[in-house]
């Protein structure tokens, strides 16, 4: 308690096991809630998402504990040691016993990894995103909108100099103001509305991209691609998988359980499952990984598509839809389910903002269970994962991942009218010329002149003032060249 009194802090994070449940403070002048209830919820709720398995009981319950004046509420004024205010939470892990085994504590350290994170930020001003949309689902050439953005400041600090910044990475897109300045107060919410206008050049199938960073100060504390759509967008399929065999997955987490099953399906004869036959056990955190990550960095407006069936004790046992922009490494919960819901549901997910321009995305199927009751689980068929193009990218922001080769790629869509996207990859920073020939050898565009960053990149071909016709396109960079035919029908 010494510690506490004598030093400046403002959050702190604690643990122990049994239960599944985090635990918030109450007030000394037991029973009620701290006068920062309303922010405990919110912790609560951001550090449930992690893991929904937690219990976080009704919202000023604090699970049966006694905490007033015990060793559980020294964070926040208790009897003895009054007036601090200190941020604390402490989550219980494994569902199952006190002193879990050996072969529990990695995954258990890895399960508040989150949370422990979460903590460290909200010790100071911490501007977190919370939702983002625009006026309309897409935009014709030639046509304006509005880009809406929603955020907190989460942090037990003011959050003073925030700057909320939209930065369009395509000459087609403009926005009239970039940067809105915000001094926000603890828990102090906002909106910065950005005005956009499609360029009357841009391709009508494409999204076009922008980079929304949020700032405190000098240091970017958020930044994220995102895409305005322009007519209807053309989808790639990057991956389809019926469930026919269990190649493309690696089953982990606490036992390596999941398979195919032939219990159930929605396509002939087999989906996949936590547990192919008969129900989940207790206690368990069963995950079906992508093997193979999936480069979406040039093409980073991601969809996923699957249908799936399940049987989950409800509120306390949960399937979750997870994407890692990193490989793997950490993972972001998209989507959770719990109860029951027997009949084949189609599921379509926007994983552009998880997958944030990787060049390392993998996407997750988890299965949690608590103590208790289990179920039949989770039945998953028909996955497929969809890209859609965009527009030049002028500079991948974040994006530290370079390509081991030069590659000039086929420009898509191809045939095109009026307009195509070409992609390129460069190794290292070149000087690159990107022209484009008709077939008598006469140059008809410069598309690229100049020096450019490693990395992948593209670049937009408008073909509207040009015949139909056979053209070919040519990359010279730093020795190497390469050409590929593209076709303009009108
Ligand atoms: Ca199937
Ligand atoms: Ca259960």
């Amino acid at each position: 308690m010494n510690f506490v009194n004598t030093h400046n802090f403002n959050a702190a994070f604690g643990a122990h096991t049994y239960g599944n449940y985090i635990i918030k403070p109450w007030c000394w002048s037991d029973p009620s809630p701290t006068p920062d209830d309303a922010k405990f919820n919110v912790y609560l709720a951001d550090m449930k998402y992690s893991n929904p398995v937690y219990t976080t009981g009704p919202p000023s319950a604090t699970v049966g504990y006694t905490v007033r004046g015990g060793a559980d509420d020294w964070y926040y004024n208790d009897s003895t040691h009054a007036g601090h205010h200190i941020m604390a939470m402490t989550p219980e892990t494994d569902a199952l016993s006190f002193w879990p085994p050996q072969s529990k504590i990695i995954p258990l350290a890895e399960g508040m990894l989150f949370n422990n994170t979460y903590m460290s930020l909200i010790g100071g001003p911490y501007v977190s995103y919370l939702s983002a949309n625009t006026n309309q689902p897409s935009y014709t050439p030639g046509s304006s909108g509005t880009y809406k953005v929603r955020f907190q400041n989460k942090g037990t600090l003011a959050a003073n100099n925030t700057h909320i910044i939209l930065t369009p990475a395509n000459p087609n897109l403009t926005i009239t103001t970039q940067q809105y300045n915000y001094n926000m107060p603890v828990f102090g919410s906002d909106i910065a509305n950005f005005i956009f206008t499609v360029g009357g050049a841009a391709a009508n199938n494409c999204y076009l991209p922008a980079t929304l960073t949020f700032k405190q100060d000098t240091t970017t504390v958020y930044s994220i691609g995102v895409f305005i759509q322009v007519g209807t967008a053309a989808a790639t399929n990057v991956l389809t998988d019926n469930a026919g065999s269990f190649t493309n997955w690696t089953a982990g987490g606490t036992a390596a359980t999941w398979n195919t099953s032939t219990t159930q399906f929605n396509s002939a004869p087999s989906s996949f499952s936590e547990s192919p036959t008969g129900s989940y056990a207790n206690g368990v955190d069963l995950t079906m990984t992508l093997t193979n990550s999936i480069n979406v960095s040039v093409s980073p407006v991601v969809s996923l598509t699957f249908y799936h069936r399940y049987a989950l004790e409800n509120n306390y046992d949960y399937s979750m839809v997870e994407v890692s922009s990193n490989n793997g490494n950490t993972w972001q919960p998209v989507a959770e389910y719990t109860g029951t819901n027997t009949t084949w549901t189609q599921v379509t997910l926007d994983i552009t903002r998880y997958a944030n321009r990787s060049t390392q995305m993998k996407v997750r199927f988890r299965v949690v269970s608590d103590a208790g009751t289990t179920g039949d689980g989770w039945y998953v068929d028909d996955i497929a994962i969809n890209t859609y193009c965009t527009g030049l990218i002028t500079g991948i922001q974040g994006n530290t991942n370079i390509p081991e080769r030069f590659a000039l790629e086929q420009n898509y869509p191809n045939p095109f009218n009026p307009a195509t996207v070409i992609k390129y990859q460069l190794p290292k920073a070149s000087n690159v010329k990107i022209r484009v020939f008709d077939l008598l050898g006469q140059e008809v565009a410069k598309l690229i002149d100049g020096n450019i960053e490693a990395g992948y990149h593209q670049v937009e071909f408008n073909g509207s003032d040009l015949a139909s016709g056979l053209y070919l396109y040519k990359i010279e960079a730093d020795g190497f060249t390469d050409v590929k035919k593209m076709m303009l029908v009108k």
